[in-house]
């Protein structure tokens, strides 16, 4: 039962970071572009089933269904509950969560078969049964909302969200019939085991869920390196680039910011790195020629930085290039980063050996200080964000003054990123020595593009 707890917990878990990825859209007219939205966040999280926001407890709008004719359902204001009436799929079980900001709500769902599995597996010696503020689900997946039946002396309850499993399993019954036939016991485990492994196999190769897509994307070779420019001086010239990952699906170009958040949460960020690193280094970085030093900059996600393979993933790229290309690593402070020795051993040995730290996103995570404090960063970069905002509001000029003078003190260099206009360089160009990286010079390119470029400018 404490398996499928767990199990709950994590299917949960998706459900509601699809309802707080979603929270902008909370009160939005259910436009054309909002259902693109609703179903652009569905093809990207797994396991949930739909996505509606509602007005006064009336959905409106439905990833599914599109617009919702009002007075159809009608929901109650709990944060988790079980339900089998939603119009567009009569009588079959859904799992709903909900936000609600004010009149306005958001509902996110996942579909109850996958609950019902869970229950079903974990039913082997007495059913076990999940139970709600609102309602009841029994093992053979069925909805009930009457107060459920039984007590129960086997009864968990999650600590992440408003439900508990609860089980009436005779002990005398389960030791007796354990001795009797302890052998057919451990035979039927074992089988049940290896099915419950063929099914849980054969259901996540389903075709269409999103962690199966991406993972078909690296198989495929459809995840690509595009650098873009990074320049110094007066002029400026470019001194180095930062490497984004572009997802090229069928002519159509996927933004990292639509597939990144997966890959961050199921741990294939991990191998997507390893992927770019291999293919800058192969295609571009070792067999680049260069006097000046030139820098290129890798994003590095939490559970990477986080791992023991990490150095050794990065070797790949050192072990092959010359001494003139310098490798910098981009910790963004929007993910929160352990305070842990492998955290520390990772950055101390790539320092080491002569790499970069850069803090990525300044000023828009939570994190800011905090990592400063732990982490000695050589680099940091100024959000697009703020450099948008240069000449329009004043408050933006104050913290990017504010932003370098702090960078001064800790000996760090600063690079502003969305540099879009001349005034924002002129403005730059005031406060310091600063590098540029925006679409006023340059868009991040493909590898090929990118070695057009440097031959055409530098
Ligand atoms: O490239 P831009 O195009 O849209 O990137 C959007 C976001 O995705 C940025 O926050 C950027 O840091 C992140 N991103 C882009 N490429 C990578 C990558 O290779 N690894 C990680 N961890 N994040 C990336
Ligand atoms: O890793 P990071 O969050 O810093 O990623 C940089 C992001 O900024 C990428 O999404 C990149 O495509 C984007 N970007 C780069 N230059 C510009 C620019 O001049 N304007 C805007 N709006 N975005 C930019
Ligand atoms: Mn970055």
């Amino acid at each position: 039962m404490l398996l499928a707890q767990r199990q709950l917990d994590s299917l949960l878990l998706h459900v509601e970071q699809s309802a707080q990825n979603m929270t902008s859209l909370i009160g939005v007219p259910c436009s054309s572009q909002t259902i693109q939205q609703l179903r652009q966040q569905l093809a990207i999280t797994p396991n949930v089933g739909n996505i509606e926001l509602a007005a006064s407890g009336q959905v409106y709008c439905s990833s599914l269904q599109g617009v919702v004719l009002p007075g159809i359902e009608n929901r109650e204001s709990l944060k988790l509950y079980l339900s089998s009436d939603i119009k567009a799929l009569q009588g079959h079980p859904f799992v709903l969560f909900h936000l609600q900001h004010g009149p306005w709500g958001l509902y996110t769902s996942t579909d109850g078969y996958y609950i019902r599995n869970i229950l079903e597996a974990a039913s082997a010696l007495a059913p076990v049964s999940m139970i709600t503020d609102h309602g009841w689900m029994a093992q053979d997946g069925k909805i009930h909302y009457d107060p459920a039946p039984h007590q129960g002396n086997f009864f968990i309850q999650s600590k992440q969200y408003g439900f508990s499993l609860i089980a009436d399993v005779d002990p005398d019954a389960v030791i007796s019939t354990g001795l009797k036939r302890g052998r057919l016991m451990i035979i039927i485990l074992i089988c049940f085991s290896v099915a419950a492994g063929i099914a849980a196999y054969i259901w996540s190769k389903r075709p269409g869920t999103s962690e199966m897509l991406l993972m078909d994307a690296m198989k495929n070779k459809e995840l690509h390196p595009y650098l873009q420019p990074i320049l110094k001086g007066e002029p400026p010239i470019a001194i180095g680039c930062e490497v984004l990952v572009r997802w090229l699906h069928k002519d159509n170009l996927i933004p990292p910011d639509q597939f990144i958040p997966l890959a961050e949460q199921t741990g294939l960020i991990i191998p997507i790195t390893q992927q770019l690193i291999a293919q800058v280094t192969d295609n571009f970085a070792s067999n680049f020629k260069t006097s000046k030093p030139f820098y290129i900059s890798f994003n590095v996600s939490a559970k990477h930085l986080e791992s023991e393979k990490f150095q050794e993933d990065f070797d790949y790229f050192l072990s092959r290039v010359g001494h003139n290309l310098i490798l910098i690593l981009e910790i963004t402070e929007r993910e929160i980063l352990s305070d842990n020795t492998q955290v520390a051993q990772n950055i101390a040995a790539l320092k080491a050996k002569g790499v970069r730290f850069a803090l990525d996103d300044f000023g828009t995570g939570y994190a800011t200080l905090e990592i400063l404090k732990r982490t000695p960063v050589d680099i940091i970069k100024i959000d697009k964000l703020f450099t948008s905002g240069i000449g329009k509001n004043d408050i933006c000029n104050e913290i990017i003054g504010n932003i370098i003078d702090l960078a001064g003190r800790l000996h760090a260099d600063v690079t502003a990123e969305g540099v879009e206009t001349k005034e924002q360089v002129d403005f730059l160009k005031t406060q310091g020595e600063i590098a540029y990286q925006g679409y006023l010079f340059s868009k991040p390119l493909s590898l090929g593009e990118f070695k057009q470029y440097l031959a055409r400018v530098n």
